[in-house]
C-alpha cells in the first residue's frame, strides 16, 4: 500500500495505452475485491437548495439561478420511508445529502439529523451522510449516532480548485476530514471531473486521495452533471476514456478502496459503464434521482449489471 505516488509517477499509470491500463487495473481489482460484485447505493437529498456556498458545478448553490425548489430538513418517519423502499430495490447503503456549508448550530436540528442516522441504521443499512463542513464534536456525534461514512469531495486539484469554488478552502476541506477520520467513520471522498480541468488536474487530485492515509473508503468519481444556471452549464463535454482512466488510475493507486462510478451515467452509454467496471469501478448510485439530478431508472441498471454478469454486492 502506497500513500506516496508522485505526480508524474501517476501520470506514467494514466498514460499508459488504455488496455494495459485497464489490464493493471483489473488485476489489482481481482486480487482484492470480488470482481463480479457492484455496491449499491442509494441517494436522498434531506435538504435541498439554498446552499450558501458557490461551488460552481451545483444547482443547489444561492448563487446560482437553477429552477431548484428548495425544501428544509425532512422528519425522520419521511427518510425511513425513503430508506426501506432503497433496501426493498437491493441498496446496501443509504447516502443522505444536504445543501449545506456545514451542519445547523441549532441543537434541534442537529438532534434530528442525529434521528436520522439512528433510524437508518436501525433498518441495517450502512448510513452515509453528506452535510458540509463538520468540526470535531459533530463528527464524534455523528458517529455515535450510527453513521457509518461521511462524503466530502476534494473535487479536484488545489490547482484547479479556485476556479471551482470560492466559498470555502482545500485546506478546510481536508480539515473536515480528517475529523471524520478521528471521530471513527469511514471516509468518502473523491471528485468531480469534465468541469474544464486539465488532465493534470485529474492527476492532482488523484494524488490528493491517495495521499490521505489511510486511503478514503470510498472514492466517487462524478462526471459533471451540466444543469442550465449553473456556471459550469456550458462546459464542453469531455471525452469519456478520460474517466475511465480516472477510474482505472484511482483503482491501481488505492486497491482497497470502493471506486464509485457516481454522477453522470445518465448520459453514459451502456459500454462506457461497462468500461467502467473493467477499469476497477464496484459501485454506482441507484434509484431514478441522484440529489436534484437524473440517474438512471433501476430497472435498466439491474438489466445492465445482469448482461455484464455483475450482482449486488453485501455489505
Ligand atoms: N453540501 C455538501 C457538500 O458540498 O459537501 C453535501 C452535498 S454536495 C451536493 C456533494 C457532492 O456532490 C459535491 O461535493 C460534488 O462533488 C457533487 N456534485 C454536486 N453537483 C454536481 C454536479 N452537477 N455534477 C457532478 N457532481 C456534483
Ligand atoms: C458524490 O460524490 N456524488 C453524489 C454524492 N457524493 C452525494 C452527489 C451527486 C450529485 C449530482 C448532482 C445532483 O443530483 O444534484
Ligand atoms: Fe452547497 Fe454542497 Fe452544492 Fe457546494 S456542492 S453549493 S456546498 S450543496
Amino acid at each position: 500500500m502506497r500513500f506516496d505516488y508522485s505526480h508524474p509517477e501517476i501520470q506514467s499509470i494514466y498514460d499508459q495505452p488504455l488496455p494495459r491500463l485497464c489490464h493493471q487495473a483489473q488485476a489489482i481489482h481481482a486480487e482484492n475485491h470480488p470482481d463480479d460484485q457492484v455496491q449499491l447505493c442509494s441517494l436522498l437529498s434531506i435538504k435541498t437548495g439554498g446552499c450558501r456556498e458557490d461551488c460552481g458545478y451545483c444547482p443547489q448553490s444561492a448563487h446560482h439561478d437553477t429552477s431548484l425548489s428548495s425544501s428544509p430538513l425532512l422528519d425522520v418517519d419521511t427518510v425511513v420511508a425513503q430508506a426501506k423502499s432503497a433496501k426493498e430495490g437491493g441498496a446496501t447503503r443509504f447516502c443522505m445529502g444536504a445543501a449545506w456549508r456545514s451542519p445547523p448550530a441549532r441543537e434541534k436540528l442537529f438532534q434530528q439529523l442525529l434521528d436520522i442516522a439512528t433510524a437508518v441504521n436501525a433498518l441495517g443499512m450502512q448510513v452515509c451522510m453528506t452535510l458540509g463542513m463538520l468540526t470535531a464534536e459533530q463528527a464524534r456525534r455523528l458517529k455515535a449516532a450510527g453513521v457509518y461514512a461521511y462524503n466530502h469531495n476534494l473535487d479536484t486539484s488545489p490547482e484547479y480548485y479556485p476556479q471551482v469554488i470560492s466559498t470555502r478552502t482545500y485546506e478546510e476541506r481536508l480539515q473536515t476530514l480528517k475529523h471524520v477520520r478521528a471521530a471513527g467513520m469511514t471516509v468518502c471522498c473523491g471528485g468531480i471531473i469534465g468541469m474544464g480541468e486539465e488532465k493534470s488536474d485529474r492527476i492532482g487530485l488523484l494524488q490528493q486521495l491517495n495521499m490521505m492515509n489511510p486511503h478514503p473508503e470510498s472514492v466517487p468519481i462524478n462526471l459533471l452533471v451540466r444543469v442550465a444556471g449553473t456556471p459550469f452549464a456550458d462546459k464542453s463535454s469531455i471525452d469519456i476514456f478520460e474517466l475511465v482512466r480516472t477510474i482505472a488510475t484511482a483503482r491501481i493507486i488505492m486497491p482497497l478502496s470502493k471506486v464509485r462510478l457516481s454522477a453522470g451515467r445518465t448520459e453514459m452509454s451502456d459500454e462506457a459503464q461497462a468500461m467502467c467496471f473493467i477499469a476497477g469501478a464496484n459501485s454506482i448510485f441507484t434509484g431514478d434521482k441522484l440529489l436534484t439530478t437524473e440517474n438512471p431508472e433501476t430497472s435498466k441498471d439491474m438489466q445492465l449489471l445482469q448482461r455484464l454478469g455483475l450482482k449486488s454486492a453485501r455489505g
